[in-house]
């Protein structure tokens, strides 16, 4: 009777099941009415006297392990159920989002403050919200200079404007700083246009400047060319056309040659070999003097590029709309971009 208890104990011990329904089963067959282990309990009363409490011993411990092999089986069971019912798939891999990237003009923004950084020029940068000192008069404008009008500026009162150039910021770092000065000055601009492909309200600019003793003209050229030469390649060669800003004496504007056709005339550069890319001009020496700059010892150059422009020319991008419409066809065309 003893090895009979010992025998069911170790069955029960290694009997495992994958469904409620078997467990249930199992249940009927060992502690149900007719179930093994009832029966063997019934058993107790034949039992010889002085194996009654080995037995009875035995026996409640069988009937223990059973017990607890059901509930936890049926723990376990039941959970793996609700997962299930849930329809959540815990072997389904991981939704793919993709990483984003730099939008072209913080690409070209980025080349072009590099360039300037190799050979000395700090980074400046201003308000966008500007006084009329500091956007026009202390530029040379005259109060009622038609250039002021040129510009076609968002005024917020007489005296408040949004800045139409970064001259805007060169003018503070004038006012705040002594020669030499070397800096580059990135930013939003805005100007009063209506929107095309060739013009948008709101556009971004680098512009330069040098201020020291003896700075030429030919320190102008030979920076520009510098310029050029990094940022569209060794042979790419420039050009220089008389132009006219209030703030600059002499002025000009400054082309390269053709990035697609390298001089020889195509539709991009319209059979002319070259295409604009900036202004530029040694700065009016009325300029210095209304930023505290003697002039009678110090001479300076600036120049001024819009980075759309830059950008359209570079990767050949036929629409300035493309630049604010954050399309992503579009912008994933720029992604192996720094
Ligand atoms: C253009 C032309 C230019 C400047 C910007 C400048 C700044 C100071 C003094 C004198 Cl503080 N000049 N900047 C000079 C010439 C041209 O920009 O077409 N920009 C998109």
């Amino acid at each position: 009777m003893l090895e009979q208890v010992d025998h069911l104990l170790k069955e029960i011990e290694g009997f495992s099941c994958n469904t409620l329904e078997e467990v249930e089963a199992f249940r009927i067959q060992t502690i149900g009415k007719k179930g093994s282990v009832t029966l063997l309990m019934g058993e107790f009363k034949n039992v010889p006297n002085e194996q009654k409490k080995e037995f009875g011993q035995k026996i409640n411990h069988l009937k223990n392990t059973v017990q607890d092999k059901i509930n936890l089986l049926k723990e376990s069971l039941e959970e793996s159920e609700v997962a299930t019912q849930t329809k959540i798939d815990f072997s389904r891999p991981a939704e793919f989002t993709s990483l984003g990237s730099r939008h072209p003009l913080s690409v070209v923004r980025k080349e072009i403050l590099d360039i300037f950084g190799r050979i000395g020029f700090s980074v400046s940068e201003g308000p966008e919200i500007e006084d009329d000192w500091h956007n026009f008069s202390a530029l040379n404008f005259p109060p009622e200079h038609p250039a002021r009008d040129m510009q076609d500026t968002f005024f917020i009162d007489n005296e408040i404007a949004l800045r139409t150039h970064t001259s805007s910021v060169q003018v503070r770092v004038m006012e705040n700083s002594k020669p030499p000065i070397r800096t580059v000055s990135p930013g939003r601009v805005f100007r009063n246009e209506a929107i095309s492909a060739r013009a948008h309200c709101i556009f971004h600019q680098v512009e330069g400047l040098y201020i020291d003793k003896d700075v030429s003209f030919a320190d102008l050229k030979q920076t520009l060319m510098y310029f050029a030469k990094e940022m569209f390649g060794e042979k790419t060669e420039i050009r220089l056309r008389p132009s006219y800003f209030p703030f600059t004496e002499p002025s000009a504007e400054v082309d390269v040659s053709c990035l697609i056709c390298s001089g020889k005339g195509c539709n991009v550069c319209k059979h002319t070999g070259f295409l604009e890319i900036m202004g530029c001009g040694m700065v009016d020496p009325n300029v210095l003097d209304n930023c505290g700059i003697d002039s009678k010892v110090y001479s300076g150059f600036a120049f001024g590029m819009g980075i759309e422009r830059i950008t359209m020319l570079k990767y050949q991008v036929n629409d300035l709309r493309h630049f604010f419409e954050n399309d992503l066809r579009f912008l994933n065309q720029f992604k192996s971009a720094y």
